[in-house]
């Protein structure tokens, strides 16, 4: 996905001309992974663009800091200035923002602990991550051969940069093999998640989605889908999936920030079907939730213009 060029990058503070956003590349996150982020999506709404679940994301990332003893040396509440800030000056109605924690260059050599922690912030455009037709239509998965990273090789709840060879090992099959996104399965050959979504199937209308427990990201998505869910009156059940339950699924479909909602047509060339009436349900609502049309949730929204 080609990133399109904005004005200014967050770097340490400052704001820095997007060609200037460089560092050396001896830098010790580059060549061993060591590196915490966040995905996060600011929606355009009537009161200019508002950041969706923020604070959430946020204090993730600095729960990932903590698993790999990286101490941020900003506040969340500065980080979320930083992105308010962005997505004030780059002048687009909506972004995907991406802050990262790294090491800084100086050190090499396995122990980061001697490394400075530094922190980025950018923003973009960016579109439909599976595409419209996937959104509207569903997307192809397949079912990869390559496990999900358990919680005793890198914790699974922490977003590492690192972490992220794993899921492009997946998706890389699944995209060469001709379908649209991977899921994997964990170490006890149950379903994981996708290779940067969540996954949700409905049985008997029951939305059912494996706990954190088998591995998988806490998903920021997963969570608000779930709370939809839960309000709409959808019995949900947090319970080990296995592959048989992804192919006679009544529904299915995949959660993630960069995805949004994105219904599962079929898995392993098992036909589910076109996206169904629970699936719609939830898209419905958390579009309308994230535009802003939504009182009742608008909590869930940090506008950038501060009012
Ligand atoms: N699982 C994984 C492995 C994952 O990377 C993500 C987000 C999720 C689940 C969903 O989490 P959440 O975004 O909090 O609902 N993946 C991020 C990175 C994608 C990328 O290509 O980069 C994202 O969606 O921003």
């Amino acid at each position: 996905m080609p990133i399109p060029r904005m004005a200014k990058i967050w770097m340490d503070g400052e704001l820095v001309d997007w060609e200037d956003a460089k560092i050396h590349v001896l830098n010790p996150s580059l060549h061993y992974g060591w590196a915490v982020f966040e995905g996060i999506r600011a929606y355009a709404t009537e009161r200019g663009p508002a950041i969706f679940q923020h604070r959430a994301h946020i204090e993730r990332m600095f729960k990932s800091a903590q698993v790999l003893t990286m101490e941020i040396p900003f506040s969340p509440d500065e980080l979320m200035e930083a992105s308010r800030e962005l997505c004030r000056i780059n002048g687009q109605e909506s972004y995907y923002i991406r802050p990262l924690a790294y090491l800084g260059y100086g050190e090499m050599g396995l122990n980061p602990l001697p490394s400075a922690v530094h922190v980025m912030v950018a923003v973009w455009p960016w579109g439909a991550y599976l595409g419209a037709d996937g959104i509207a239509n569903g997307v192809r998965a397949k079912i990869s051969s390559w496990q999900r990273i358990n919680a005793n090789v890198i914790p699974t709840g922490t977003k590492a940069s690192g972490v992220y060879i794993n899921s492009s090992l997946a998706k890389i099959d699944a995209v060469r093999a001709g379908y649209d996104e991977a899921i994997l399965l964990n170490e006890h050959g149950r379903v994981a998640e996708g290779s940067g979504e969540n996954v949700f199937v409905v049985r008997d209308g029951v939305l059912v989605t494996p706990p954190t427990s088998e591995g998988v990201l806490q998903g920021v998505t997963r969570d608000a889908v779930l709370n939809f869910a839960r309000d709409a009156d959808i019995p949900i059940d947090e319970v080990p999936m296995l592959r048989h339950d992804l192919y006679t699924a009544d529904e299915a479909f995949f959660t993630g920030t960069a995805a949004e909602i994105v219904p599962i047509k079929s898995v392993d060339d098992r036909l589910i079907g076109p996206p169904g009436p629970v699936t719609r349900q939830l898209q419905d609502i958390f579009f309308s939730v994230v535009r802003g049309n939504e009182p009742k949730y608008d909590h869930m929204l940090d506008y950038v213009s501060g009012s």
